[in-house]
């Protein structure tokens, strides 16, 4: 292997999905490895996530990130010169010593985590390998079940519908590809129905289509008339996920269902939430209930763990400390893992290794402010996270994700192991 210590670090401003800046950042090596990553952005996000420096002001509704590529160029491109890429834990030491707050909101988690993803990227590129085998080994071969949206709402879109995202899953597909076919046979049936109804109105931020419905449930009732017009059986080829999102509608025990024109405490929504799975072929709920609503989450667990998968996003935030307390208290029992929330990747892979101590399922995420970076398809892969989401079926930033996916698949060839059904084993379709 070639001198992996880093010579140097350059950052600048590119633009993500929303049309917002972010920072991407490059990696050189002293042996002439390079590395790039770029930082994504979340919407919907947790009060526990690592912070963005953003700018403030008047320019770009004061998303602005000059601050942000400044601390890359000049403290952290300083503090790491002379470090090895392929020491990713000391080299995310330094970057979270170097911030020093705990949420990373001196330097910018959007700069920490460009440089601790481009350091790997360089690393990996030093040894001559992909990614996902550079972080796991000649082993990792396990590829993720997709979790692939196919209506967006909440913050997502315009609020049109109050629930986030609605989700196909095709656990009964045999490999990553046969499950995009099959995605996308759902994807178009959707918008041809939507289309018909006159309820389509665009696409959303993660490229799912932007619905215009007038109850919650008809967006399900949907979901499940488009799985049948694709030609599959719902419930037992494709079931659904939701991302509900509801500390986007919900705090303190109370739940603001806008478009039913319903306000629930925490036992209504848990009972709302129990009917569906009852009704509808349900096999993923993520954020049931607020990111402060513990007992709800312990309730709703109690309730429907058996069932289906209870995924804990902004209520987690990625964070080892909080997963660990969630698993004592029985909440949840799947964690979301975004590296942005965290700010670096040793501390998002150490929430990985705690959810595999405490029997927790895990899923790899981007956000839903994201730019070409794939980086998070490599770490499904990488960490055998088991599954994967990204957005819908539409939009570059989306589908060069579930692209390089295939070309995983297709490389690791007869190794590749698709996680299929086998990582929803709570459930059963
Ligand atoms: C989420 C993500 C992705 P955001 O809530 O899971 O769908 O959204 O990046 O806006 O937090
Ligand atoms: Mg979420």
């Amino acid at each position: 292997m070639t001198d992996t210590s880093i010579a140097f670090v350059h950052a600048r401003r590119v633009w993500d999905s929303r049309g917002r800046p972010t920072v991407e950042t490059d990696v050189l090596l002293e042996g002439g490895a390079v590395g790039r990553a770029i930082t994504p952005a979340g919407a919907s996000t947790g009060s526990g996530e690592a912070l963005d420096l953003r700018d403030g002001g008047i320019a770009f509704g004061g998303y602005d990130v000059t601050k942000a590529v400044a601390n890359v160029n000049t403290i952290i491109a300083h503090a790491v010169a002379g470090l090895d890429a392929t020491d990713q834990e000391a080299l995310d030491e330094r970057l979270i010593e170097l911030d020093g707050t705990r949420n990373k909101r001196r330097l910018g988690a959007n700069a920490v985590l460009s440089v601790s993803m481009a350091a790997a990227h360089a690393a990996a590129s030093a040894g001559g390998q992909p990614l996902y085998r550079y972080l796991g080994g000649a082993d990792a071969a396990l590829i993720p079940l997709p979790q692939i949206q196919i209506f967006g709402g909440g913050a997502h879109a315009g609020r049109r519908v109050d629930i986030q995202d609605f989700m196909v899953m095709c656990p009964a597909a045999e490999t990553f590809a046969q499950a995009l076919d099959w995605t996308a046979e759902v994807y178009r049936a959707a918008g041809k129905l939507m289309e018909a109804a006159g309820s389509l109105a665009g696409v959303a931020d993660e490229g799912g289509w932007w619905p215009s419905f007038s109850t919650n449930e008809q967006a399900l009732d949907t979901l499940v008339a488009a799985i049948e017009r694709a030609g599959f059986r719902p419930g037992e080829q494709i079931g659904i996920a939701l991302d509900i999102a509801a500390s986007e509608f919900g705090a303190n025990g109370r739940y603001e269902l806008a478009l039913d024109g319903k306000e629930l405490t925490t036992e209504g929504m848990i009972e709302m939430l129990t009917g569906w799975i009852d009704r509808y072929p349900i096999l993923s709920i993520e954020d049931p209930l607020a990111e402060d609503d513990v007992d709800g989450f312990v309730a709703f667990t109690r309730a429907a763990g058996d069932k289906v998968q209870i995924v804990g996003d902004d209520f987690l935030v990625s964070d080892a400390d909080r997963l660990r307390d969630a698993a004592i208290g029985k909440a949840a029992n799947t964690v979301l893992l975004k590296p942005n929330q965290r700010g670096t990747l040793t501390e998002t892979l150490d929430t990985r290794r705690v959810a595999a101590e405490c029997g927790y399922a895990t899923i790899a995420s981007a956000r839903s402010g994201e730019t070409e970076d794939v980086t998070i398809a490599h770490l499904a892969v990488g960490w055998g996270t088991g599954q994967l989401k990204v957005g819908s079926f539409a939009r570059g930033e989306r589908m060069a994700k579930w692209n390089e996916m295939l070309r995983i698949e297709e490389a690791l060839g007869a190794k590749a192991r698709f996680a299929g059904g086998s990582v929803l084993g709570r459930s059963s379709l």
